[in-house]
């Protein structure tokens, strides 16, 4: 029998309709340098969203996709951190809170090697950029070396895991921490709602949120949340955003954010290789972060990986979708393996009204089928999941997530997230990366090599 993964490439009208609308939103939410994730709601470049859509963009043009990683990399501080916003010069600060001026990164991030320009903020994002940069060079490897893509981009990226490594091993166990609910991409999930009760907000007169001009106050997070945003990030920025010099009043261990750094260590060590170096040293990193996912974050009780609070040193006792996310590791021990799996088609996160995966716990006390992170279902964590389930050979599975995914960001008109109840389009519409992860489901790739 054929494989799935030798599936033709697609020629049935409805996929040439479906990507013909895919690239018009990536051509719709390019700058000229770098892509927005909607021109709505996020108005300048994003760190995480920024890989996503160069894995996208790679179907439509490589050396565009080159660009965007690597204007994403031109707002690198010198201590290795890849910042989760780079600011466009030409949109007004009122577009997006909080702006430029808030993050005063040229001057209050100097300490730290912020750069004099671009404007960027001071916190990240998960590390999928390495992976991303990987998947971006495969594409066409001649053209990738005929202009020297990964040379110039592994030092770079390799120096954004150091950073992550050893400035953010807050909890001393070899995992990367973060210090903010905008760090882990899944700003509003209910894992940050108890770490975060103990963080005084910032008073609502101190800041204006821009986002409610733009999104539903039923979906976004509420005034309460957005002013302990606020409170945490000026806090840091009061101390340089210096990791060694901050009290930091959220520390989380978060699963996505440290499988995509062990999966981006694995993107590290064949760039190495392509290198014509041995890569070894990426590849065992790689490996021990997995063990140490396993050892801090696995919970064989619920069949799920847990977010860990610093603070306390307990396991949050809620069940995220960053908690399915470590699938996508090739590492991971069998047994492990076949009990996601049986959790992804658990009560907890078998949606009926989409063939995504939910964010979060359908049974849990905190689920929320609209608000951001606390039951949507997002296609780039589908998109996530769809590579962990290929990884381990589970490809019917794989096959359903990816026919759901096209159906319903076609359906949705590129929606940031579907409720996962109804299967209503919620959030922005025209969002670049479910526009660019369609793209990529679209395109068959049986030789693509995996990092
Ligand atoms: C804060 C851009 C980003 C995504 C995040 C998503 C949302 C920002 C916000 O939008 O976060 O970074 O203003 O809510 O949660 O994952 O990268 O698309």
């Amino acid at each position: 029998m054929k494989s799935l993964l030798d599936r033709p490439a697609p020629t049935a009208a409805a996929d040439l309709t479906l990507r013909r609308g895919a690239a018009r939103v990536l051509i719709d939410n390019w700058t000229g340098t770098s892509t927005v994730p909607s021109r709505t709601l996020y108005p300048h470049q994003w760190s995480w969203d920024s890989a996503f859509i160069a894995i996208g963009l790679r179907h439509l043009s490589v050396r565009r996709a080159q660009q965007e990683l690597e204007s994403l990399l031109a707002g690198q501080w010198a201590d290795g951190r890849i910042p989760h916003i780079v600011f466009n010069p030409a949109v007004p600060y009122d577009a997006y809170f909080p702006s430029p001026d808030f993050w005063q990164s040229a001057h209050a991030g100097r300490p730290s090697g912020a750069p004099s320009a671009p404007q960027t903020s001071g916190l990240v994002q998960p590390p999928v950029h390495a992976l991303a940069a990987w998947l971006v060079h495969a594409a066409d490897p001649g053209e990738s070396r005929r202009r020297g893509f990964l040379d110039r981009v592994h030092p770079r990226l390799a120096a954004w895991h150091d950073y992550l490594l050893t400035r953010r091993d807050l909890g001393g166990a070899g995992l990367a921490a973060v210090v903010h609910p905008w760090e882990p991409g899944m700003d509003n999930s209910p894992c940050w709602d108890r770490a975060l009760e103990r963080v005084e907000p910032a008073a609502p007169e101190e800041f204006h949120r821009a986002d409610l001009d733009h999104g539903h106050p039923a979906d976004r997070p509420t005034d309460l949340d957005y002013g302990r945003y606020v409170r945490l990030a000026a806090d840091y920025r009061e101390a340089g955003y210096d990791d060694r010099a901050t009290r930091h009043r959220f520390t989380v261990e978060d699963p996505c954010f440290n499988a995509l750094l062990a999966v981006s260590e694995l993107a590290l060590a064949a760039m190495a290789r392509e290198l014509g170096r041995t890569g070894a040293a990426h590849a065992e990193r790689a490996r021990d972060l997995s063990r140490r996912l396993v050892d801090r974050l696995w919970d064989d009780t619920a069949g799920i990986f847990r977010a860990r609070d610093l603070a306390t040193g307990a396991m949050v006792d809620e069940r995220s979708i960053s908690g399915l996310v470590p699938l996508i590791l090739p590492h991971l021990p069998q047994d492990i393996v076949r009990r996601l799996h049986a959790t992804l088609g658990s009560p907890h996160f078998k949606a009926p009204g989409t063939r995504l995966v939910p964010s979060y716990d359908l049974t849990g006390h905190a689920f929320d089928p609209q608000r951001y992170w606390r039951g949507p279902a997002w296609f780039n964590t589908a998109w996530l999941i769809h590579r962990g389930l290929r990884t381990h050979h589970l490809h019917a599975d794989a096959e359903r997530l990816r026919e759901g995914f096209l159906t319903e960001a076609g359906r949705s008109r590129f929606a940031e997230y579907v409720d996962p109840v109804s299967g209503t389009a919620r959030g922005a519409r025209q969002f670049s990366w479910t526009a660019a992860l369609t793209l990529d489901l679209l395109s068959t790739q049986p030789k693509e090599p995996t990092p």
